[in-house]
């Protein structure tokens, strides 16, 4: 009787423990950037005039947003995403100068929770000047790499909401050691 209600409480543990890495499984059914144009870390020795992102589901006009940004952090103006489907476009209003550019996007999921990331590519045109650096004003054409300090940790595609498994994991590990230690007080209950 002892043993089954103490192999009870064990499964009942695990079951906990199975319900806490459960949330994370959600995410698989996620809205995610399929493919992009210019692709993410291009080098284009032309400058695009359009920014296309295509997505896995179906994107929602009103809720889907995509900004491009020079290497000073600042807005390029560009036209309103226009949706077809799972692809979203702007184009760009001003030819962009050579540079390295982000391209930024918020989208909706299927089940409605957002998606966002971002992603890099930079402008090489050998035939044209760089873009005038906002801080270390880089006087002369050499046009070599000056994106050094650029924006936030770059978040590759695909931002989520889960928390990282490393967490899941560790609160796994927790929940056995628990549940072995609450199997061991109940043996030695029993045997005394
Ligand atoms: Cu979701």
């Amino acid at each position: 009787m002892r043993t089954r209600s103490a192999a009870a409480f064990l499964a009942a543990l695990l079951a906990a423990a199975t319900l806490l890495l459960a949330p994370a499984a959600p995410a698989a059914a996620h809205n995610t950037l399929q493919a992009a144009t210019p692709a993410q870390d291009a080098r284009l020795t032309a400058a695009p005039t359009t920014v296309t992102l295509r997505f896995l589901q179906q994107l929602n006009p009103e809720f889907t947003t995509i900004v491009l940004s020079d290497s000073g952090q600042r807005k390029v103006p560009t036209g309103a995403p226009v949706v077809d489907g799972p692809t979203g476009t702007i184009s760009v209003d001003e030819p962009l100068a050579n540079g390295t550019y982000t391209v930024a996007y918020r989208v909706v999921s299927a089940d409605g929770h957002p998606v966002q990331g971002s992603y890099r590519f930079t402008v090489a045109d050998p035939a044209a000047a760089a873009v005038p650096a906002p801080a270390a004003a880089t006087t002369g054409g050499d046009a070599g790499p000056t994106s050094t300090a650029a924006g936030p940790a770059s978040a590759a595609a695909g931002g989520d909401d889960g928390p990282p498994a490393v967490l899941l994991a560790a609160g796994v590990v927790v929940v056995v050691a628990v549940a072995g230690a609450a199997l061991l007080l109940f043996r030695r209950r029993r045997a005394s």
